[in-house]
């Protein structure tokens, strides 16, 4: 059994076996949580997308997929990346959406992560509303297997967020 849990903060000084990047196809950094992760990983994080993009996903990486990397000096293992649908350019279905939690941890239990922390995916450039966006990541979780994963945390940067992935956790223990 793990421990789902919300917390406010930064998911940069999160310490957790694996930290979940809201990245974009290109991996090559960004704004948001995107670019504050690269910001405090140092240059070896972006060099370890670019390793990426040249090995397994020249194309970049599809919305709803995830892949991991070595964290810099982020204070984790790995940095996994995944890339949220974009509702401003009408990518709305919430299934791809959730594939970005289900994927990132199938990534985190191959690698042997105990510990794992997401950011709220697509609640910031990408368009979603805070309820759905915690509705559809909290559902995910729950419903994945989550082997050998002992806390799963999601990192919210603002109250309102906070209060609506609470709100969903309350949901589950009923
Ligand atoms: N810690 C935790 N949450 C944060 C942090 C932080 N340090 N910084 C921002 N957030 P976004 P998206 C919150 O835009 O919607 C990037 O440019 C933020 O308040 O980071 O999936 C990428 O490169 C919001 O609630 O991700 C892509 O191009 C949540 O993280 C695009 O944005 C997600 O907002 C991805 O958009």
């Amino acid at each position: 059994m793990s421990v789902i849990e919300a917390v406010r903060g930064d998911l940069t000084v999160q310490r957790a076996d694996a930290l979940v990047n809201a990245a974009n196809s290109t991996l090559l950094g960004g704004g948001g949580v995107d670019g504050a992760l690269h910001a405090a990983a140092g240059p070896e994080l972006l060099e370890a997308c670019r390793r990426v993009r040249r090995t397994q996903y020249r194309d970049g990486l599809p919305v709803g997929e995830a892949v991991a990397t070595e964290a810099g000096q982020l204070p984790a293992r790995w940095v996994i990346h995944t890339v949220g649908p974009n509702r401003h350019r009408g990518q709305d279905d919430e299934a791809l959406l959730a594939a970005c939690y289900l994927r990132s941890l199938d990534v985190a239990t191959e690698l042997g992560a105990h510990t794992i922390a997401f950011p709220a995916i697509g609640a910031g450039a990408y368009g979603w509303d805070p309820v759905t966006a915690a509705r559809v990541a909290v559902r995910a979780v729950a419903d994945h297997p989550r082997i050998g994963i002992e806390r799963v945390s999601f990192v919210l940067f603002n109250d309102q967020l906070l209060d609506a992935f609470r709100t969903e956790l309350k949901g589950l223990q009923r």
